[in-house]
């Protein structure tokens, strides 16, 4: 079985998303998510132009020898673009394979080790109370996981808490054409607010429940240990994303000062960036998702590096990663010894015209299929009616006018 054509398909229906397509010689399809929230078109580039010609002819069988001839074989290794790019490779060749042996991927991974993922949504709002409400409502869908953010009061704007008509974090989906919405941002009044915001959903909603916070990046390491701290009487499942991700070193700050778990690598890309961490016990949760760190085949040798140190997975799942991504995703959950959580933020109405997920997600658990592959089909023709727009995603800047990370 080789591989006789590969094209990336680009569309935006309510959102960007780029999928790498292979086609066999035997006319099996596969699909592989590389999605790169605002930088979309540096991965066409990098798949269209550089890896796309490497493909045609090889050995669609040979998911291994692909995925080291693509990363091994390359003077330039790492980074989100060539790690979403090869991952993209890496789960089409899984879905084609599976197609080809007619059974779900996970099957082809070792086989089920669970009956269901569990899941959180994001449950945002302007103020506690409306935060608050909206925890009640995911609570009541049968949801047993919620991440609350909420916006800190001062600031004008805060990220990831506008209410969209779909439910959606609408600060994900900037303004079409514009330049990168800036926000506003001041550490002081973001670490006096969260843990009123945490005691506010416990005191009203009770401890029955995992929940889970988000800080993008944005604290120094021994804030984010005080943060830790003073949320552990709330008995957090996670908190994410303290401090800038470039630096391994800065948790062993943050572990020194709270028994608070923590999560971090959504922008990771392989397994480099999580040696000291898992290694160290410096974190207990891996973000990486398969769309951003290398495939499946490379997350899966991260998470059982991680289940040695005791470390379980939590990949990112925000409406960037497409449902071929998420369908990755739960396969691998699927399979693993050391499952912890997979997020579902959901999806914008208009992205079901084009994927067609086969995977259920009920009462906040998702089940994959039987379906042959990662189950998630495409309608390129309804793909073709969303041309992709440009989008960025907002900065943000201090009070003084200084830029702040991410
Ligand atoms: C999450 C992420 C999102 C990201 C978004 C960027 O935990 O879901 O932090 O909030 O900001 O996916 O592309
Ligand atoms: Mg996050």
């Amino acid at each position: 079985m080789k591989i006789a054509s590969a094209d990336v398909i680009v569309c935006s229906p309510g959102r960007n998303f780029v999928t790498l397509k292979l086609t066999t010689d035997d006319g099996i399809v596969g699909y592989g998510d590389a999605t790169v929230n605002g930088r979309e078109l540096a991965v066409v580039g990098y798949l269209r132009e550089h890896l796309c010609p490497l493909l045609v002819g090889r050995d669609a069988t040979r998911i291994n020898d692909t995925w080291q001839y693509l990363y091994r074989g390359a003077y330039w290794r790492r980074g989100p673009i060539t790690m979403a790019s090869i991952s993209a490779v890496d789960q089409a060749l899984w879905d084609v394979n599976g197609k080809a042996l007619g059974v779900p991927v996970y099957r082809l991974l070792g086989g089920q080790a669970r009956d269901y993922l569990l899941t959180y949504p994001h449950c945002v709002g302007q103020t506690v109370e409306a935060t608050v409400e909206a925890a009640a409502a995911k609570l009541d869908e049968g949801y047993q996981a919620i991440r609350v953010q909420a916006a800190v009061p001062g600031l004008a704007t805060t990220y990831g808490v506008h209410v969209s008509k779909h439910g959606e974090d609408a600060a994900y989906e900037p303004a079409a054409g514009s330049l990168p919405e800036e926000e506003e941002w001041d550490t002081g009044r973001y670490l006096d607010f969260v843990p009123k915001l945490i005691k506010a959903v416990r005191d009203e909603l009770g401890y029955g429940f995992a929940l889970l916070h988000d800080s993008h990046h944005r604290l120094t390491p021994i804030e984010a240990g005080g943060l830790g701290k003073a949320l552990e009487p709330y008995r957090m499942f996670w908190l994410e994303d303290t401090t800038p991700a470039e630096d391994q070193t800065a948790f062993r700050t943050i572990r020194a000062h709270t028994t608070t778990p923590l999560a971090v690598g959504e922008v990771f890309n392989t397994v480099w960036d999580f040696q000291t961490l898992i290694t160290e016990r410096l974190i207990d949760y891996v973000r990486m998702p398969v769309t951003h760190g290398g495939g499946i085949s490379h997350l899966m040798r991260v998470l059982a590096l991680a289940d040695v140190y005791g470390v379980r997975s939590g990949a990112h799942g925000p409406s960037d990663i497409s449902p071929v991504g998420m369908a990755a995703n739960a396969h691998v959950g699927w399979v693993i010894p050391n499952f912890g959580i997979q997020e579902f933020m959901g999806y914008p109405e208009l992205t079901g015209e084009v994927f067609k997920p086969s995977y259920e997600l009920t009462n906040g658990l998702l089940r994959v299929s039987d379906a042959p592959g990662l189950g998630v089909e495409v309608d390129e023709e309804a793909a073709a009616r969303y041309p992709y727009v440009a989008r960025y995603l907002p900065v943000n800047r201090r009070q003084d006018g200084s830029m702040h990370d991410w």
